[in-house]
């Protein structure tokens, strides 16, 4: 009897899904780094535990290496509902979300360890609640280590090395004015356009940790890098209010559960990834 009943429920529930494709979930994710990045894996484990937990019916599909456009568009997008996830850095939130500026002041943490603590706490939850008036819903924060700056010219050992260079800066008014105040010319430009930027001289240099120095081959024409860690901005995985208005209170909770756990596996990864990235640069 209650082999029937269940089967019967089963093939009322596959009916259900081809009749109405909403009842089960593809989310669609963003990320400006190739697959093999941690952030990109990370999410990817993400999308496996949901798939777990919900019998298949909840999946994540991403869209890695800029596949659907540069970070400054795809926050567009995800603000309009049209992607439901995007992994992004907190610099290019900093100009319409002044409460994610806070983590790009420079030398803001002390040390990685102040980072998690800040991050993991309530002021890391403020900051996540301070998007939803944007249109996002931020569900966790990953790791993107410290920024140091590179270029082509010649070593950075002070600021006064700094006078005149044309430094790349994600779109953050926060960060161009880190380059005005150390007496650089901040360029504001995609992360995409780097490389041909640093290649053709259109820039000196630009910022950004080991992982993604090396990841866009940027070590290859901007030979310089100066370890002087000036901001710890964290990335955030964040998902469209519009997506998240559209899941039941229990499937918002398994999505807030799923990236949780997707933090610790990241940082793993991140640890290696960038030992591995120092070595390849070395
Ligand atoms: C990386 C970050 C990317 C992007 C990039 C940039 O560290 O992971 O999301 O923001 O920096 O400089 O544009």
């Amino acid at each position: 009897m209650f082999k029937k009943t269940a089967g019967i429920l089963m093939v009322c529930l596959l009916c259900l899904s081809f009749a109405f494709p909403a009842f089960s979930k593809t989310l669609r994710s963003a990320d400006t780094h190739a697959k093999d990045y941690p952030t990109v894996q990370a999410v990817e484990h993400m999308g496996s535990l949901l798939d777990k937990w919900t019998d298949g019916r909840i999946k994540i599909k991403i869209y890695p290496g800029r596949q659907l456009g540069e970070e400054k568009a795809t926050i567009e997008q995800t603000i309009a509902g049209a992607l439901d996830l995007n992994r992004v850095n907190l610099a290019p939130l900093n100009s319409f979300i002044p409460e994610t500026a806070i983590t790009a002041l420079p030398y803001i943490f002390r040390s990685t360890e102040h980072m998690y603590n800040v991050m993991d706490g309530a002021i890391g939850r403020e900051i996540l609640d301070a998007m939803i008036p944007h249109g996002l819903v931020g569900l966790a924060f990953y790791d993107s280590g410290a920024r140091s700056f590179y270029n082509s010219k010649r070593p950075i050992n002070s600021p006064a090395d700094m006078k005149g260079m044309k430094i790349r800066v994600q779109n953050s008014d926060l960060f161009v004015a880190t380059m005005e105040a150390l007496g650089a010319n901040a360029t504001p430009m995609e992360f995409g356009q780097v490389y041909e930027a640093l290649k053709t001289g259109v820039i000196d240099g630009a910022e950004n940790n080991w992982p993604s120095y090396e990841s866009t081959r940027h070590f290859e024409v901007a030979k310089h890098y100066s370890l002087d860690q000036h901001s710890m901005s964290p990335e955030v995985l964040v998902m469209s209010t519009k997506s998240w208005g559209k899941l039941s209170k229990e499937d918002q909770e398994l999505v807030r559960k799923a990236a949780v756990e997707s933090v610790q596996v990241m940082r793993d990864l991140w640890n290696k990834r960038v030992e591995k990235s120092k070595k390849i640069v070395m």
